[in-house]
């Protein structure tokens, strides 16, 4: 049986309505433009034919370019014979019909259109910064004429995806009609309301002046984040140049600058991002069309820092979600920080009043299992410690209906011995939010022995349905994101024994591209927090490596920004460390009695030191089979150790360097430092064959 065509023309009585059909998100992939072509053209060719339409099959607008092309060599036709130049050219109005999403080149040929209606639940935007690039199908040249400079300077600059509503009133739809409206019939009537209205409305003829003050505004604007990277400044090139030069002129400066972009590190490493977040959410050893069970009921179990911010991540994503504590004060002290963290967010102006009392309705504080029996999904958030989890799960276990899934929000601890407290292991799952729960988005999905393969995608798609990018960890201690975090810790904490400094550490990260130095991080967090963590491995493990300076400064009440002193030292009310002389002075009476001579280190043997422990640990917990590749690992980092996202991930860092170098420069600290440095035997493996961190096989999930 034939192919169905990507692109075909149907006509519904004196329009010819011209339909995208490429599976997942209609993006433009092999012959999708072309299809767009030849249908304009046909129906440009048929005098029976008055307007067209210009719409998508399936559960998307048209989403952009096809992702996957980008970096191949591909051929583009000129400019001057794209899907937008024939629809400039059209004689016929056409009307781009916009449900789902309208991304990157799916906005562009929108706005090559002459008219735009949308569903209410649409979304457009020019997302092409976040994979390194800039709108490079007139995006640039036609958002500014039909939204004004400073709409499209920020919506291409951030790439933020724009609900129908707000895009209305910003000028780039023309209407917006309810979701349950039909709209394929709503878009041919507009189509023969317009079709003997001219001249036709074309985004290129309109005009396009700025003052020039917001382009270096801009720039000022995003310094910070965007240091490093080279495709926000080119947007804003772009944009300047839409708002300086004619249309034809301005569309080749968009062009000369998407091409420097294209096959730059930056975008190369932002676009394996793009796909190891979506490689992430398969399970490739579960049986196929495991269905995720819907919950509607979740509860929290515990007010504390996490189980608050959880909560809100629930209530966030629209559902009513109970949260419980044993006493009374916890659970107002718990409801009180909730309040203050939206009254925060409120002030900063991230979120509107109205929608904070919406939010904070969704979230009802029950005092008592009593209040939660009938709840589908718990999520456990109580002190990390086995002795008070396994009774509260145990309790879960007998008052909450059985067919609810147990979830656990243990950093660290073993899992199976937490499932095996209660009646139903294959309901219990661990699921490890990231500090702020509420903001930050990795969630690392824990997997028992007993786990069912039901209850695993019903934990990864919890994580999906709450904003959260779910990654599949290994029981393992500390799990994979904080196992292999760990090695990063204690190294960058030797460091100081041998001569370097906390502020000289954060600087080297935050020019590699952090939001903050792992010193700075420390204080941030609480070191007693860390102490605790420490004092556990060392009790587990009589090889554990002790970090006796970082031991002294707790022992000296320094635990951080709490106590005004950590690391760094902090005036009153002001979070900005100032490196402190006192610390300096710890850090060479402790070396000085631990006998460990100072020498002076390169910011590269820096960063390396404290990379390449991880990549190392990596490789044992993927060659344990804690973890099913690893991109996972890179996602993890990105989001929730905020490793810079256009340097693409821990592994894919490494092998920018290259696996053999990586290897000998761990074998070598493995001969200078001992045992903690030993190379993983997955690492030398892929060393001797020189094959690729992303194309290493890790062993079957266990
Ligand atoms: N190209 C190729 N594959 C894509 C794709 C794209 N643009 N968008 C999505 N997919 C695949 C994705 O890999 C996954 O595949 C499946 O579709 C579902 O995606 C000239 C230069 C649209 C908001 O940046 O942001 O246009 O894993 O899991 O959560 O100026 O996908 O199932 O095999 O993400 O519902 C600009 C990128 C391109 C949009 C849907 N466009 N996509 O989110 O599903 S550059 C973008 C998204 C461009 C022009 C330029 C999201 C989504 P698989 P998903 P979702």
């Amino acid at each position: 049986m034939a192919e169905a065509p990507v692109v075909r023309l149907e006509k519904d009585g004196d329009i010819g309505v011209i339909i995208v059909n490429y599976p997942p998100v209609n993006a433009l992939g092999p012959g999708v433009a072309d299809g767009i072509i030849e249908c304009l053209n046909k129906a440009n060719g048929d005098p029976s034919i008055k307007a067209m339409v210009l719409m998508g099959d399936g559960r998307s607008f048209i989403a952009g370019a096809d992702i996957r092309g980008f970096g191949t060599g591909r051929k583009r036709p000129p400019l001057g014979e794209r899907t937008y130049d024939v629809m400039d050219r059209s004689p016929k109005p056409v009307v781009a019909a916009i449900h789902g999403y309208a991304l990157g080149g799916g906005l562009e040929n929108a706005m090559g259109c002459h008219y735009r209606i949308a569903v209410e639940s649409a979304k457009v935007g020019l997302p092409e910064v976040l994979i390194g690039i800039l709108p490079g199908g007139g995006g640039t040249q036609r958002l500014p004429r039909l939204a004004g400079p400073q709409v499209a300077l920020d919506m291409i600059v951030s790439g933020r995806h724009v609900p129908a509503p707000e895009a209305l009133k910003l000028g780039i739809l023309d209407e917006v009609i309810p979701d349950s409206a039909n709209l394929r019939q709503a878009a041919v009537a507009k189509a023969r309301a317009v079709a003997d209205i001219r001249p036709l409305p074309r985004v290129r003829d309109r005009d396009c002046k700025a003052d020039p003050a917001i382009f270096d505004a801009m720039r000022k604007s995003i310094a910070r984040r965007a240091r490093n990277q080279k495709a926000p400044y080119h947007c804003i090139l772009a944009v300047e140049a839409a708002c300086t030069l004619p249309f034809d002129e301005g569309m080749k400066r968009e062009q000369e600058l998407f091409q420097e972009l294209e096959n730059a590190d930056e975008a190369k490493a932002l676009r394996y991002a793009f796909f190891a977040e979506r490689e992430v959410a398969k399970l490739p050893d579960l049986p196929p069309g495991i269905v995720p069970y819907d919950f509607r009921k979740p509860a929290v179990i515990g007010a504390g820092t996490m189980g608050g911010g959880i909560a809100m991540s629930f209530a966030d994503f629209g559902y009513d979600v109970r949260i419980m504590d044993a006493s009374t004060e916890a659970l107002n002290r718990g409801m009180e920080r909730i309040r203050n963290n939206y009254a925060t967010s409120v002030k900063r102006g991230s979120l509107a009043q109205d929608e904070m009392e919406r939010r904070l309705a969704r979230i009802h504080p029950v005092a008592g299992y009593d209040g939660i029996e009938d709840c589908d999904v718990v999520v456990e958030a109580v002190f990390e410690r086995m002795d008070v989890k396994k009774p509260v799960f145990a309790r879960l276990d007998e008052v909450v209906n059985k067919d609810a899934f147990l979830f656990s929000n243990t950093s660290a601890l073993d899992m199976d011995e937490l499932a095996a407290v209660t009646k139903r292991p294959e309901k219990v799952a661990g699921t490890h939010f990231f500090s702020p729960a509420n903001v930050m988005k990795l969630l690392e999905v824990v997997r028992p022995k007993k786990a069912s393969p039901e209850t695993l995608v019903t934990a990864m798609a919890m994580g999906k349905k709450i904003g959260k990018i779910s990654a599949m960890a290994g029981n393992t201690d500390g799990f994979v994101a904080n196992r292999s975090r760990a090695p990063f810790n204690s190294e960058m904490v030797i460091l100081l024994e041998e001569g370097c400094l906390p502020e000289q550490v954060d600087k080297v990260m935050v020019d590699f591209g952090y939001p903050m130095g792992p010193f700075a991080v420390g204080d941030l967090a609480g070191l007693d927090i860390g102490a605790e963590g420490r004092k556990r491995r060392a009790a587990a493990d009589p090889n554990y490596r002790k970090l006796p300076i970082a031991d002294k400064l707790v022992e000296m009440g320094r635990y951080g920004q709490k106590t005004g002193a950590g690391w760094y030292r902090y005036e009153k009310g002001d979070r900005t460390p100032h490196p402190d002389p006192e610390v300096a002075a710890i850090i060479r009476q402790v070396a000085a009695e631990m006998g460990v001579p100072q020498r002076s280190f390169t910011d590269q043997e820096i960063l390396r030191r404290l990379l390449f422990s991880s990549v190392n640990e990596a490789c044992k917990i993927l060659e344990e089979g804690k973890a099913y590749r690893t991109s996972d690992v890179d996602v993890m980092w990105l989001h929730g150790f905020g490793f810079p996202r256009y340097r693409g991930g821990l592994f894919y860092w490494a092998d920018g360097i290259g696996v053999r170098e990586v290897y000998n420069q761990i074998a070598n600290w493995h001969q200078q430092y001992g045992d903690r440095w030993r190379p993983s035997a997955l690492l030398r493996q892929l060393a001797e064959s020189g094959t690729p961190f992303r194309d290493a096989k890790p062993a079957p999930f266990a």
